[in-house]
């Protein structure tokens, strides 16, 4: 029997035939030899879950294959071009053809959901059969990504590949990684042994949320950093499913960690890693040192993630200290600016520079407006979407995650029994309606879009799970697929069989009608905190 085709992302032009192609009766799969890579990981997670055992054999190979080809005029990366594949399942066999490798990693993703569920599982588990169908795909935005805090609450380095693999399965091609902030300091510099030794970790945490000051702290210690060959393995496991890694340190603000270390790097304060949660005081003087420490943190970053991109943070900074500063002041008067976020434009601009200089883009959070950044850094916009328009109104190129869409450290429903979070109401239906690219804005200017999952109240991978899952997966298609297209073919109709392939996987899923007994918040601890928070103004 034939089983119902249902994608998510839903490609852009799909017909299915009647049948199904059982892939144990092919003979190899044929690729040309840039695809060997791919190949074989399709070979591997073909094995893994069905048992089938296929050969990887060169381009002139005939017959009943699997075939992937590469065809046409190479795109440059990162277009949608570069990731456009065509899908074809005949009773003959399989053809999966891009103009590029990443397409190629699209298509493969693809074709794992044609698979049935349980073929996604460790062990064989289903039969490689496959629904005989003709896909023509290409995404709508160049940039569709996820990012995972590390910080606030460390993501052990097996889990930040799990989330690659399911960004992959839902054709996302980026993952941001947040390694810096002002509870913990997550990868070694080893020119900096004291990022390790003291930034990494905290010798408290918030018990229940940070504006519940009565509920107090858990004296265990918190804290994980990852060592150069970690963040190798994490490039190079990005790297072969063709999903770029952006590396964000944080800087000049939310530097409590960075601090704690070196103290020398601030106004001279000498508070601890952060134990809670917020936005705090401390940043970096404007200094000569200051702006070493950072070129030496970029440089090890952008050494180990070839990408194009590093991240520099940037939000959030408060101005009180540096308006008292005597530091600060002198360079506002060499500088000649009357305004105290000039501070934080001119670390910004020192930045952009340094990295540029190194081959980087930059892209920061849409504070770096403020004080006014370089037109060619991207801005990440986080408040709200009317940022999108004043970015892109001062030259910029845009990553929109504004949070009413993007943040999935929000509450999922207004179901009291929905665990901790720090706030806001983000349900599937919402992210369902979202168009990241509304008329009267300038598609070109618009990169892409990401989901944040902010760990503050996400402890542990299970509670990232249920945060992310299935609200990433909706947010996959708003990227990916054109607005007719989805308006034809509602997510919500395709989320139930997707659950099924998250379950296969063993992801701690929200189910739609709300949290299983486990994952209710309970009385104790996580039980829910309503704060109202105060909507970030239109500028
Ligand atoms: C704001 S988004 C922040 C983060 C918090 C987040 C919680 C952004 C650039 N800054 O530091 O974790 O809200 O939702």
């Amino acid at each position: 029997m034939q089983r119902r085709i249902s994608l998510i992302p839903q490609p852009q032009q799909l017909s299915a035939a009647a049948g199904d192609l059982d892939l144990s009766t092919l003979d190899a799969i044929a690729a040309d030899p840039e695809l060997h890579p791919l190949a074989w990981l399709l070979s591997d997670l073909l094995n893994r879950g069905t048992g089938l055992r296929l050969a990887v054999a060169g381009p002139e190979t005939g017959g009943r294959v699997l075939r992937l080809r590469l065809e046409g005029d190479r795109p440059e990366d990162l277009t949608t071009a570069a990731e456009a594949y065509r899908l074809d399942v005949t009773a003959d066999g399989v053809v999966l053809a891009a103009a590029h490798p990443a397409g190629i990693s699209r298509g493969i993703a693809t074709l794992r959901q044609l698979l049935p569920a349980d073929a996604l599982r460790e062990a064989p588990a289903a039969d490689p059969v496959v629904p005989l169908v003709a896909i023509a795909d290409e995404p709508r935005l160049r940039w569709r990504g996820v990012m995972l805090d590390v910080v606030r609450h460390f993501q052990p380095k097996d889990f930040v590949l799990k989330m690659i693999d399911r960004a992959w399965l839902h054709r996302l091609n980026v993952v941001h990684l947040h390694l810096t902030d002002d509870q913990g300091w997550r990868f070694e510099v080893p020119s900096r042994p004291k990022l390790a030794e003291i930034a990494s970790w905290r010798a408290e945490t918030k018990i229940g949320h940070a504006r519940d000051e009565a509920a107090g702290y858990e004296p265990t210690p918190h804290g994980g950093i990852f060592s150069v060959p970690d963040l190798r393995e994490i490039a190079s496991y990005a790297r072969e499913r063709h999903i770029l890694i952006v590396p964000e340190v944080n800087l000049p603000g939310h530097a409590r960690a960075v601090l704690a270390a070196y103290p020398e790097l601030g106004a001279g304060q000498d508070k601890p890693v952060s134990p809670t949660f917020g936005v705090f005081e401390e940043v970096l003087e404007p200094t000569p040192e200051a702006l070493d420490f950072a070129l030496e943190a970029y440089t090890a970053v952008a050494e180990v993630f070839e990408g194009p991109f590093v991240h520099i943070g940037g939000d959030e900074v408060p101005m009180t200290q540096w308006e008292s500063s005597p530091v600060a002041r002198e360079l506002m008067e060499r500088e000649g600016m009357e305004d105290v976020r000039g501070v934080q434009a001119w670390f910004t601009k020192a930045f952009c520079e340094r990295l540029t200089a190194m081959g980087k883009r930059v892209i920061g959070w849409d504070e770096i407006l403020d004080g006014g950044a370089p037109a060619e850094a991207v801005v990440h916009v986080w408040r709200n979407e009317a940022y999108v328009k004043k970015a892109i109104a001062a030259g910029h190129q845009v990553v929109a995650s504004p949070e009413p869409y993007a943040y999935y450290d929000h509450y999922e429903s207004d179901d009291p029994q929905e665990p901790l979070r720090i706030h806001g109401l983000t349900t599937v239906d919402k992210v369902a309606g979202w168009d990241p690219v509304p008329p009267g804005i300038d598609p070109d200017k618009v990169l892409g879009i990401q989901c944040q999952l902010w760990s503050e109240y996400l402890p542990t991978p299970r509670d990232v799970e249920y945060s992310a899952f299935p609200r990433l997966s909706v947010m996959a298609e708003v990227g990916w697929t054109n607005l007719d297209v989805r308006e034809a073919n509602p997510v919500q109709d395709r989320l139930e069989d997707h659950l099924e392939r998250l379950h296969a996987m063993g992801v701690d899923y929200r189910p739609p009608t709300g949290p299983e007994r486990w994952q209710r918040g309970g009385s104790g601890r996580r039980t829910r905190f309503n704060w109202t928070f105060q909507e970030h103004e239109a500028e």
